[in-house]
């Protein structure tokens, strides 16, 4: 009996890491921006910031820095209101970095998605971050009219369980009408891959310089990026079937194998 497979409608992208490098300089120059505003001594380094990215979530990395690497700091009364008054400070760090043309795509990504749209496949967002970082970096980095082409934006403190809770791919695929097999994601983290598949979403990973060495067996291929027809990827992990990038032919194999 040969089994029905579901035809691919939807591609779901998770932003920072996947679309586009922005923790190391994007992020976390952010982050280190706002404490020196703030007139906190807090230097977020390249490496301590690999070990803070356990934790998705900015307002949530800063609590996990303050109960497990900066235990001394005396923090005030409100907690909750200077995490929130720093991350406001943050995210306005960043989305300047990102206006000011900070942080380019990654290769490959801008042919995808402009290949995926050509082809009618539905698009959505399905990210930590917040959604004005998400504005900021699809804006300035895909095209200033790009928002419209991801029909819906799942991000930030929309559901209140993170990545690498399923919710907020299951939040986005109920919006959109839309089951798992309707679907595949784009990641490139740990916990990025734990949400997806969490959600039962198959997931295709481009690996990056913080999460190479992450467990990613249950995707159904590792790649150090998309690539372009002229920079071709490295696969990882899994069957390319003698592909050089990432394009629509190949995420449709990868979707019905
Ligand atoms: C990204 C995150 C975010 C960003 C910072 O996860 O975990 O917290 O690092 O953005 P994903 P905020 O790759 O799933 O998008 O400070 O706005 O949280
Ligand atoms: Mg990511």
């Amino acid at each position: 009996m040969s089994e029905i497979k579901a035809e691919l409608k939807a591609l779901l992208f998770d932003v920072d890491g996947t679309l586009a490098d922005t923790e190391k300089d994007g992020h976390r120059v952010a982050f280190n921006y706002a404490f020196t505003d703030a007139g906190l001594d807090w230097d977020w380094t390249p490496e301590l910031y690999g070990k803070l990215l356990a934790v998705t979530g900015g307002k949530e990395r800063m609590r996990y820095y303050l109960s497990d690497f900066n235990t001394d700091f005396e923090a005030p009364a409100d907690l909750d209101a200077f995490i929130r008054d720093l991350h406001a400070a943050k995210t306005e760090h960043y989305t300047r970095l990102l206006a000011e043309g900070a942080i380019p795509l990654r290769p490959g990504v801008r042919r995808l998605i402009e290949e995926a749209r050509d082809a009618g496949l539905r698009m959505a967002i399905v990210t930590t971050t917040t959604p004005a970082n998400v504005e900021a970096l699809v804006s300035h980095a895909i095209a200033p009219g790009a928002m419209e082409w991801f029909e819906v934006i799942a991000a930030g403190d929309i559901v209140p369980a993170k990545k690498p809770a399923p919710d907020i791919y299951v939040w986005a695929m109920k919006e959109m009408n839309l089951t798992a097999a309707d679907c595949i994601a784009f990641e490139d983290s740990r916990n990025g891959i734990l949400s997806s598949c969490g959600a039962d979403v198959k997931t295709i990973i481009t690996i990056n310089d913080y999460t190479a060495a992450d467990d990613f067996s249950k995707a159904v291929i590792v790649l150090d990026q998309m690539g372009e027809p002229d920079q071709p990827f490295s696969v990882l992990a899994g069957d390319a079937g003698g592909a050089t990038c990432l394009d629509m032919a190949l995420v449709q194999r990868l979707h019905s194998a």
